[in-house]
């Protein structure tokens, strides 16, 4: 029998020789690389399968919590030394602060491995409460964090280990290899499937603490009925409908950003974030809805949206006579064609730079996308907006076009019942019934309800807030037991009916009524 086996060696043998100091200092580091890196994964993919509202790994958290409390001088001197460039000195600097706290938590940890704990779990608390202090952070966001910090604290208590072989002590490393293997292949999928969206993420915190120039806009009080289940006049915009193509949500740095105008123009124009920001901006209600809408369908929005009208920036390349379409393209190659006329009068069709007060989210394009009046979203709507070609609908086709939709798409009038809902069984009396109606650019006149065979009857309209949006209506409705259709029907500001005739959305636009049943008691 042998007295030298190793699983009777207690840990904290006398004769193990000790450990330099930066061992403990670098298990502490690649700790935190782990940590940071596991966080930043998993955060990119709560946010990719929309599990999340968006938020950053805890680097970017804690830099732009920072940055809420810094003092003026200190923003001011960074600015003044870092120019622009001062988002990114503040993440370097936040990595470099929390390495060395991680190095001197590492060494703590050597000694008294509990106590080293404790302090790594502080820090990672810190981070998740930077998670969460961000503006429209939800609980979930703090999930990645707290992940990360969990797998960090593994690895560390896994060092205090003796590394021992045959020779005595041997170096960990292969545990610093493993560990900062792992923690850095974390960061680099992290940050390729956030698409940088630790610098976005910063940027648009940014933006939503610069205050705006130009006018405020006052949404009249009458424009929301406020009948239960009818949908808000102004949505949400954690509600708002979200259509496009991009599998991943671009995420740029607003600093980064430039839209050029080109193609038929007198001279090709080039624009970047500082000098949108210097230009007198206006704020519009207009109501956005997707080709793809079906009768009764909810892709369909309605939000105050702020913005430089696009008809400026145009005016400042001067498009050449015989343009008649603009394609505009986004920064992940998504175009939209959309008749140079519709920018170029006198509606307001804006490069929007917010979305109900807030810095445009993410998903809704942020830093800068297209909103134009009239236009179902894929002709006119472009987030992430990089270029627009002054161009001919005969030279030119959009992204939808070849595959089945119509180049041009003017929003059809239609009108929605938002409650009572199909199915629903509702008690006998008097009864609430109200939807919504839109016909963008021109204005709803009138919305007529009709109940089973009876006469078409005319709903109340809310106040007519703007004719670029839809208008809220409601219908006393005197309620018998049985069974009961609903129907509503809506007409524009010159007086046309909407159409009754059923179609497909494609290739420009869903027609018909929507109907609604319902059991009354
Ligand atoms: N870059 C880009 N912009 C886009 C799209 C897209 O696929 N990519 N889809 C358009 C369509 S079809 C619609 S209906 C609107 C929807 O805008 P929302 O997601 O902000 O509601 O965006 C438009 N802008
Ligand atoms: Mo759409």
């Amino acid at each position: 029998m042998t007295t030298t086996s190793p699983v009777t060696r207690p840990e904290t043998s006398p004769e193990q020789p000790a450990r330099p100091l930066w061992w403990g200092a670098l298990d502490g580091v690649v700790a935190g690389l782990l940590t940071v890196g596991l966080a930043t994964l998993a955060a990119a993919v709560l946010t990719a399968i929309g599990q999340s509202s968006g938020q950053p790994a805890p680097i970017a958290a804690v830099s732009g919590a920072f940055i809420d409390r810094t003092p003026p001088w200190l923003k001011d001197f960074a600015i003044a030394t870092f120019g622009t460039n001062d988002k990114r000195a503040l993440l370097v600097g936040t990595v470099v602060v929390l390495a060395l706290a991680c190095a001197a938590i590492g060494i703590l940890a050597a000694r008294r491995l509990t106590a080293g704990l404790v302090a790594f779990a502080v820090v990672g608390a810190v981070g998740a409460a930077a998670v969460l202090s961000r503006p429209g952070a939800a609980a979930a966001d703090a999930i990645p964090t707290v992940l990360g910090t969990a797998a960090g604290l593994w690895f560390l208590s896994r060092t205090s280990r003796p590394a021992t072989g045959p020779a005595g002590a041997v170096g960990p490393g292969r545990r610093w290899l493993l560990g900062g293997a792992v923690g850095a292949v974390a960061a680099y999928a992290g940050s390729l499937l956030g698409g940088g969206s630790a610098a976005a993420t910063v940027s648009r915190d940014a933006v939503a603490r610069t205050p705006v120039r130009g006018t405020k806009l006052v949404v009249p009080a009458g424009a929301d009925l406020k009948v239960p289940g009818l949908t808000p006049y102004i949505v949400p915009n954690s509600d708002f409908y979200r259509i496009d193509t991009a599998i991943v949500v671009p995420r740029l740095d607003a600093n980064d950003w430039r839209l050029k105008v080109t193609g038929m123009v007198e001279r090709e124009v080039e624009i970047d974030w500082k000098t949108l920001q210097s230009k007198q901006l206006q704020e519009a209600l207009i109501t956005l809805t997707c080709v793809s809408n079906e009768v009764g369908g909810d892709l369909i929005g309605n939000a105050v949206w702020t913005g430089w009208p696009v008809r400026e920036l145009l005016a400042m390349a001067g498009p050449k006579p015989g343009a008649d379409m603009v394609l505009q393209t986004s920064v992940d190659g998504f175009t939209a064609s959309t008749p140079l006329s519709a920018l170029t009068d006198d509606r307001n069709a804006l490069l929007a730079i917010r979305m109900n007060g807030e810095p445009l989210p993410f998903e809704h394009g942020f830093p800068v996308r297209v909103v134009v009046p009239g236009l179902y979203g894929y002709v006119s709507a472009t987030k992430w907006v990089t270029e627009l070609k002054v161009t001919t609908y005969a030279a030119d086709v959009a992204y939808w076009t070849p595959r089945g939709w119509s180049p041009r798409g003017p929003i059809k009038t239609a009108s929605r019942i938002d409650v009572p809902k199909a199915g629903d069984v509702v008690k006998a009396g008097t009864v609430a019934v109200a939807g919504v109606a839109w016909a963008q650019h021109t204005g709803i006149s009138e919305v007529e309800v009709q109940v089973d065979q009876q006469p078409w009857a005319p709903a109340r309209l809310a106040a007519d807030a703007s004719i670029d949006t839809w208008r809220q209506w409601v219908f006393e409705w005197d309620a018998t037991p049985g069974s009961h259709d609903i129907r509503v029907r809506a007409y524009d500001a010159k007086g046309q009916v909407q159409s009754p005739l059923e179609a497909p959305p494609a290739p420009d636009g869903a027609t018909g009524i929507h109907v609604v049943t319902v059991r009354v008691q």
